[in-house]
């Protein structure tokens, strides 16, 4: 019975150093998943913007490269137009025509607006060349006005643009000194001194009235003998024209780049500038395609400007700088939506995992529950089958001082029980050491008493307290009231055994509750027992033994006298004519008289004595360790008190009562208990016919004490030895 008792705080135990019973571990892994939800998600966006910001770069490059392969295009044109002239003595108007006729300029050049042909002309020749320039017959110069040198004035030299196709809108170029502008100057000086291909940007042209249209000038010297000269003084020496063409940025760039590309990416283009101080930064702008009147799109948003990025391209001599800025997100929505989900499904793992371990410690505190209810419950079937075959109240007592302590641990307590009904209840058992207990007096000082429910104070500050305590009590505490086919008997009263301890759980109340239960019943029980055991061993008119009793008791004495040697003596005793009392004053009188004899005797006994009815109006006393001589002086004694007993029956005195007394002893008279009783019987007979009212000791008539008539009958009634 004990032993799974005892094994279950075991499991409990076991159960308690899960690692789920550890509260904060769910929490340390729902925070430690939430930050590799957080750190994943972040890495993929991080990934996700890098990879979107090289796609953006590639179609940047794309952009870069298809720019610059048209401005070598553009190049190559002027190169070809040195080859013509420098293949040909003299190259007139009409073969420079065809030559541009046959690049078809306007459909494979889009942004060319024309190229030209400027001889360098010394001051002495101006008047000679501007006679010959007129005097061409070409059909190419019909109608148009009259050629000179433009602006007017002297100067030591003139670069003049004689040839210009398409001439059309180009005429009021005709004739202008290129040395005369600054601007248009030193590119010539940088063309004639490399012999390389040089570029001047942001230029407005005569023909473009609107100054937001700007043009990138390119030219390329020719040299005498052809080719280009090895040094700067030969290249100075035999310089003696220039070849150029005139680039519309705007238009070389719609013509390069599609509108597809132009409404994903702002492209922006500036001229790096040589002066000293102009970084990469500055520079004019050539182009934007933000610009009104340019691709006609709205500037790209600053939120994107993070992710533009900058090219540089080699124009002639310069370097142009490409701005490209995304237009649009370069993140793909899908991509977003990518990383949206990651982090949802993550959070979904997450809480997912959360909830797993919680319910995994919600299952394995309920096991731990039920071990402890389990053990509770064996604890309480062990502690009731205890207190049902406890055989006295302080067994029952033992029980649950050892019982309690088990069942509610880190509680002190006691058991109050009612000595009868109405009176007060005294502490018939405690555990533990509960502080201030004190007792009951009548059923109000205990609530649980007089609501016969069971009373539970969790903070003894706030509640309506028992009476029951010396001083403050408990700061939590339980009362239940121990009840018995109805009464109440007593009341088991729980206290926690420190003040830091919580207050008690419903399941504990329970436990309090079915002890106060058990207890109640058990204490029933063993009142109803005695009282049945009593009924069968105890006349029931004298309150003394009965003859059976007496029978059964005498037996174990002798027994135990032999074993240890011992005497005891047996009187028989006989109340001197009672059937008077019956006859004169009633049946009831004779009933008060033996009552009041029984009260006699009881109050003349030991308490190992053994006092009995042994029928009628006889007793029998059996004296328990005694010799002849006390024996005799306790039923003098005896005698001589029944002969002042005052016994009234109705208000009625019943006068004088008297008893005979015959005394056997052990082992003297007899050594079993017939011969025991069958000595004292004689003795008694002895008594009543020497004259009543007296006692007589077997031997006295054996050895011949010869009272009066009695001596040869005893005699021949003398038990054998
Ligand atoms: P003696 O002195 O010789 O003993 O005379 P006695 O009258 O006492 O003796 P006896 O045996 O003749 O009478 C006993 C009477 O006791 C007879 C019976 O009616 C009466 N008696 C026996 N038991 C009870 C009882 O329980 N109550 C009452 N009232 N009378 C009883
Ligand atoms: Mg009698
Ligand atoms: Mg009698």
């Amino acid at each position: 019975m004990t032993a799974p008792v005892d094994a279950k705080p075991d499991v409990i135990a076991r159960l308690r150093q899960l690692p789920m019973h550890h509260r904060w571990l769910r929490w340390a892994v729902l925070a430690a998943s939430l930050a590799f939800s957080a750190a994943s998600t972040y890495y993929f966006s991080v990934q996700m913007r890098q990879e979107a910001r090289s796609r953006f770069a590639t179609i940047a490059v794309g952009v870069a490269n298809d720019v610059q392969s048209r401005i070598r295009a553009y190049g190559d044109v002027l190169f070809a137009l040195r080859g013509l002239f420098d293949s040909s003595d003299k190259v007139t108007r009409d073969e420079f025509h065809r030559f541009a006729q046959a690049l078809s300029l306007g459909e494979r050049y889009s942004g060319v607006t024309n190229i030209s042909f400027a001889p360098r002309v010394p001051h002495a020749r101006k008047l000679q060349f501007e006679r010959a320039v007129r005097a061409e017959t070409s059909p190419l110069v019909k109608g148009l006005p009259e050629f000179a040198i433009k602006p007017p004035g002297e100067r030591a030299e003139y670069l003049v643009l004689t040839y210009i196709e398409p001439m059309g809108k180009n005429v009021a170029a005709w004739g202008l000194d290129l040395n005369a502008d600054p601007l248009r100057r030193s590119v010539i000086e940088r063309a004639r001194d490399t012999g390389q291909m040089a570029s001047s940007s942001g230029v407005t042209l005569l023909r473009d009235s609107s100054a937001s249209v700007s043009s990138t000038l390119l030219r390329l010297a020719l040299y005498r003998g052809g080719g280009v000269p090895g040094s700067v003084e030969e290249r100075e020496r035999l310089y003696w024209g220039m070849v150029g063409s005139t680039v519309r940025v705007g238009e070389l760039i719609e013509a390069t780049l599609s509108k597809e590309v132009l409404s994903r990416a702002q492209l922006q283009i500036y001229e790096v500038g040589n002066a000293p101080g102009e970084g990469a930064a500055g520079g004019t702008l050539l182009f934007d395609s933000a610009a009104p009147g340019a691709a006609a799109t709205a500037p790209a948003p600053a939120e994107f400007s993070g992710h533009a990025v900058t090219h540089r391209l080699a124009v002639g001599d310069r370097e142009w700088r490409l701005r490209i800025v995304p237009r649009k997100d370069p993140v793909d929505l899908l991509d977003k939506a990518g990383t949206a989900a990651i982090l949802a499904a993550l959070l979904a793992i997450s809480a997912l995992l959360f909830w797993l371990m919680t319910s995994v410690a919600v299952s394995e505190s309920r096991g731990a529950e039920l071990a402890q209810r389990n053990h509770e419950g064996a604890v309480l079937n062990e502690l009731g089958e205890k207190l049902y075959s406890s055989l006295t109240l302080q067994a029952v007592y033992e029980v649950i001082a050892r019982h309690l302590p088990r069942l509610l641990p880190e509680t002190a307590g006691a058991l109050f029980v009612f000595e009868s009904l109405r009176s007060s209840a005294a502490v018939a058992a405690q555990w533990g050491d509960p502080a201030g207990i004190g007792e009951i007096s009548t059923p109000d000082d205990c609530q649980s008493l007089s609501r016969r429910l069971l009373h539970s104070v969790s903070d003894s500050a706030k509640a309506q307290n028992c009476r029951h305590f010396r001083g403050v009590p408990p700061l939590h505490y339980s009362c239940a009231p121990l009840s018995a086919q109805g009464d109440l008997i007593g009341v088991l009263h729980v206290q926690r055994s420190r003040p830091s301890s919580p207050r008690f759980s419903e399941a504990e109340m329970y436990l309090v509750k079915a002890v106060a239960q058990h207890a109640g019943l058990a204490l029933a029980n063993l009142k109803l027992r005695n009282s049945l055991r009593d009924q069968s061993i105890r006349d029931h008119l004298t309150g003394l033994y009965n003859r059976r009793f007496l029978e059964e008791s005498l037996a174990r004495e002798l027994a135990r006298a032999r074993r240890a040697h011992s005497s005891f003596a047996v009187l028989m005793l006989d109340v001197d004519h009672f059937k008077r009392f019956n006859d004169q004053f009633g049946h009831e009188a004779g009933d008060a008289v033996l009552r009041a004899l029984g009260r006699a005797i009881k109050g003349s006994c030991r308490r190992n004595d053994l006092p009995c009815r042994f029928g009628g109006e006889e007793f029998t006393v059996v004296l328990i360790d005694i010799g002849g001589k006390e024996a005799t002086q306790w039923g003098e004694r005896f005698l001589s008190r029944v002969r002042s007993l005052d016994v009234e029956s109705r208000e009625q005195n019943l006068g004088k009562i008297t008893i005979s007394a015959g005394v056997a002893l052990y082992p003297e008279h007899g050594e079993d208990i017939e011969t025991l009783l069958q000595a004292a019987d004689i003795a008694l007979y002895e008594a009543k016919h020497s004259g009543r009212d007296r006692l007589v000791v077997y031997r006295s008539i054996a050895v011949g004490a010869k009272p009066e008539g009695a001596v040869m009958d005893t005699q021949d009634l003398k038990p054998e030895k």
